[in-house]
């Protein structure tokens, strides 16, 4: 399609895009405003994405997307050059996404949780103590439910390319071991930006503050917050185990990462070059699993050296009948997902 034909509103957001973003190729987009379509256009034109990335670069998730762009580029012959922006360089996630919808940035890679916010329906996926284990959660994103959840994010002018691991979530606090749902009453917990996640942690009895990762490590050193709750890896790279130094592993969600496109920023693209883009994200799951798998062993060996206190749950019994409180809440379909992903064996 040329943008001479995509409806009026669509045409606009695509040139305001092309103005705001530098990330966007120049040389495609102007080709594109060339009657006889963005097809044609692109496919000798060299394309370069920018992909947003809160996590540093040695951290497993980030280590994929530049995996991600490798495989881009082998497979478009150079053509299509991804260029990974780590460390929130682009941004926190709630921003990231905002840019991802006007087409500011073409591809980032986020929780579900901060996307959730737009499609709510994928909420179904972080609900607590869903999966059985991570396998059964990748049964549920590789099969019908992963498909039709991708999908979903159209309707919000993103375009889902694939899924990442991001482990089991828990808690860690500051001042004191937390050992059971008990000891949660009365803190102040930093939840992500996502109501979802405020009403498990309300579930357990505390208070949620939803706040962006990059203010966690200020808020919990000045007492703002009493903890917040992450995957190891994460919980490792963030350094918050240095005021934090408590770890529960209650394991009260497995919140899946999303890699995803910018409609506007895709929409240069042709069919092909997206499926390309696609194929090459749901390529990189092995490769980033087992990049998680080795680093969450790393990250915990160094965190037992520095003194970190890793809290065992033998029974999650009591976490779990409190957390049963966040499924009430739920709308029907959010309930029927949760049905089908429970079914699945
Ligand atoms: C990490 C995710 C990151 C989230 C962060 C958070 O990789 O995308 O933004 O948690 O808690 O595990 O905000």
């Amino acid at each position: 399609m040329s943008l001479l034909t995509l409806p009026r509103r669509t045409a606009l957001a695509l040139l305001v895009a092309v103005a705001l973003a530098p990330g966007l190729r120049a040389q495609a987009l102007a080709q594109a405003l060339v009657p006889g379509g963005v097809g044609a256009a692109t496919r000798s034109a060299s394309i370069e994405l920018r992909l947003a990335e809160i996590q540093p670069a040695d951290h497993p998730t980030a280590r994929a997307d530049f995996e991600f762009a490798r495989l881009v580029r082998e497979r478009s012959g150079g053509r299509i050059r991804v260029s990974v922006y780590t460390d929130s360089v682009l941004g926190q996630e709630v921003s990231v996404l905002e840019q991802l919808q006007f087409g500011a940035i073409d591809i980032a890679r986020v929780s579900l949780s901060a996307l959730a916010v737009y499609v709510p329906r994928l909420n179904a996926l972080q609900m607590p103590y869903l999966y059985r284990n991570a396998e059964h959660m990748w049964m549920v994103l590789r099969g019908d439910i992963g498909r039709e959840l991708l999908a979903s994010v159209g309707s919000a002018g993103f375009v889902g390319l694939g899924w990442f691991e991001a482990g089991a979530r828990n808690f860690y606090s500051s001042r004191r071991a937390w050992r059971s749902p008990t000891d949660l009453v009365g803190r102040k917990i930093r939840v992500q930006e996502n109501q979802t996640m405020s009403d498990l942690v309300a579930a357990f009895g505390a208070t949620p503050l939803q706040r962006p990762f990059g203010e966690i490590y200020s808020a919990l050193e000045t007492g703002e917050i009493d903890g917040a709750e992450n995957n190891i890896p994460t919980y490792y790279s963030s350094r918050h185990y240095l005021i934090a130094p408590y770890y529960t592993l209650d394991g009260h969600a497995r919140v899946p990462e999303i890699v995803l496109g910018s409609t506007i920023g895709l929409a240069a693209l042709t069919e092909e070059d997206r499926l390309l883009l696609a194929r090459a994200a749901m390529d990189t799951i092995d490769y980033q699993r087992a990049a998680w798998a080795e680093y969450e062993k790393l990250a915990e060996s160094r965190l037992r050296e520095a003194g970190v206190v890793f809290v065992g749950v033998p029974d999650t019994g009591p976490w779990r009948s409190l957390a049963r409180r966040v499924y009430d809440r739920q709308p029907a379909d959010i309930l029927a997902i949760v049905a089908r992903i429970r079914a699945l064996k």
